[in-house]
């Protein structure tokens, strides 16, 4: 940005997926919602000329964490996406479904050192998971989850390609 005094220095993100190939763990828990976010990360994927995912369904937002570390194990995989959508009017436990959820993805990354982008809305009511998860245009966070997954799979190479020279 013109007004950012340090933008000069600023390394600005790598959205190239060519070759890049992403596995998403989606929640069936609310899966009106989850397609959606999945047609979202394929429009991005494909945006960005990345490969078509591997898709893999779980029961809901508590078990993306195990399947998303499994899959980030395989040498296939070089990103993990975990959608699921958690709402808080529909669940007496939102904050321990969403919580864990969130923190299991974390340590999935950090574990295997592959990326895990956290795909998973948590929302007060459903109007607010449609409003995050529109079609082609709109606001879809699965779109923005696939270009996570992109920048992150650029900047560790980048990092790890220094850091070994
Ligand atoms: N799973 C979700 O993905 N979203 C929810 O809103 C939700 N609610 O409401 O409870 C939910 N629960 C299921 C949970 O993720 C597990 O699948 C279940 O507890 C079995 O371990």
């Amino acid at each position: 940005m013109a007004d950012d005094a340090r933008s000069d220095r600023r390394v600005e993100a790598v959205f190239d997926g060519a070759g890049v190939q992403v596995a998403v763990v989606a929640g069936r828990f609310n899966d009106r919602i989850t397609f959606r976010l999945l047609d979202g990360v394929i429009r991005g994927l494909e945006a960005l000329g990345a490969e078509a995912p591997v898709v893999e369904w779980v029961p809901g937002a508590f078990e993306i964490p195990l399947a998303a570390k499994a899959l980030a194990e395989s040498d296939e995989i070089d990103a993990v996406i975990g959608l699921g959508c958690v709402i808080r009017g529909a669940t007496t436990h939102y904050e321990t479904v969403a919580g864990e959820c969130a923190a299991g993805i974390l340590r999935a990354g950090l574990a295997t050192g592959v990326p895990v982008v956290f795909g998973v809305l948590t929302t007060e009511d459903l109007d607010q998971a449609l409003e995050r998860s529109e079609g082609p245009g709109g606001h879809n966070v699965g779109e923005e989850s696939a270009q996570s997954a992109v920048e992150m799979v650029r900047l560790l190479e980048r990092i790890n390609t220094s850091s070994s020279s």
